[in-house]
């Protein structure tokens, strides 16, 4: 049986921070439609994709909340979900999740796969969560992650659907070769993702005109060293003063990009997958069973504790950032 999917990356263009999931939901069935003209099946959606990106304000209470999904579907993207059902078309996308725990309130940058018959497949919360937890005033803007989200408690899943196995991860994870690397040991063929990321790195603006370069740097290396496809997608163009940039692709397991967007606009990408062509790299040079040393790779996997320990005692000292903030006369 084939193994070939036309799919699609649905690139988002800016998002205003009063713009309504009602409008949001509707550029994306707009997407989804051109995608389905173009014969795909299959449509990945950036990270955070019915709002803006709202990690970059310091915000509290209703201004806060007012930005995470408490029900998926919800009467506001049950559109969405109806006219991928009535199209035929699985997707990705990716929301800002609020659950109650009990008493507890809980937080996630999540992810979820649709099959083209309107089932949630799967289910992902982001691992690698970047930025700082309290306002920095020398940042031209903030990158809040670490206060609005829990670091995800789903680990690395995969899932079968559309007749293959697959896997998702968040942005910020593409940059880690163990997400790439724990999904290919469950068998991922496809591993679909969505990012925001800003032009600007403020911690190191220097490494600002290679932005494009790290996401297809990262992306092309986990296709390749693990035999899988990768559709990444953004949300780009300039988002309330923030230059994010686009990019969005669909990557063989070769490594190389077979289709990728223009702009920084809304804008669909489509390549035909197949499936079966994993095995060009996991039955050579990347034969897990047969070439990988697992033995000889410890330190990979130590330290746990240790991290969790400085995350604990920097969070309670109110100075929890990914870098020192640069000095006046940086
Ligand atoms: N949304 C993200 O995770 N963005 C990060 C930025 C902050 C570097 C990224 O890795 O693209």
């Amino acid at each position: 049986m084939s193994r070939k999917i036309v799919a699609a990356t649905a690139q988002l263009g800016p998002i205003a921070r009063d713009e309504s999931r009602t409008s949001a939901v509707a550029r994306m069935i707009a997407l989804m439609r051109t995608a389905h003209d173009r014969g795909a099946r299959l449509v990945v959606f950036p990270e955070l994709a019915l709002t803006t990106f709202f990690p970059r304000w310091l915000l509290e209470g209703h201004d806060l909340d007012r930005f995470y999904e408490t029900e998926m579907p919800s009467p506001e993207t049950l559109p969405l979900f109806d006219a991928a059902r009535e199209m035929g078309i699985g997707f990705y996308l990716g929301f800002a999740e609020l659950l109650l725990d009990g008493e507890r309130e809980r937080r996630f940058n999540t992810s979820i796969f649709v099959t083209p018959e309107g089932r949630i497949a799967g289910k992902y919360r982001k691992v690698h969560l970047p930025g700082h937890y309290n306002h920095e005033d020398w940042r031209a803007f903030q990158h809040l992650e670490k206060r609005y989200f829990e670091h995800g408690d789903l680990g690395f899943p995969v899932f079968e659907a559309m007749g293959g196995t697959m896997g998702m991860c968040l942005c910020n994870d593409r940059r880690w070769p163990e997400t790439f690397r724990v999904l290919g040991l469950r068998g991922a063929e496809l591993v679909m993702l969505g990012y925001n990321t800003p032009q600007h790195y403020p911690q190191a603006p220097e490494h600002d005109h290679l932005q494009d370069f790290h996401n297809h740097l990262s992306m092309q290396h986990g296709a390749y060293a693990n035999g899988a496809w990768v559709i990444g997608t953004a949300k780009a163009g300039l988002e309330e003063g923030c230059e994010l940039i686009g990019g969005s692709c669909i990557i063989a397991p070769t490594g190389e990009i077979v289709a990728r967007t223009q702009g920084r606009g809304d804008e669909v990408a489509v390549a035909e997958i197949d499936l079966d062509r994993c095995r060009e790299l996991r039955e050579n040079v990347f034969n897990f069973a047969l070439h990988r040393e697992p033995g000889d790779y410890g330190p990979i996997c130590e330290g746990a504790d240790i991290r969790e320990r400085t995350r604990a005692e920097t969070t309670r000292n109110s100075h929890f950032s990914d870098t020192a903030a640069p000095t006046a006369s940086d």
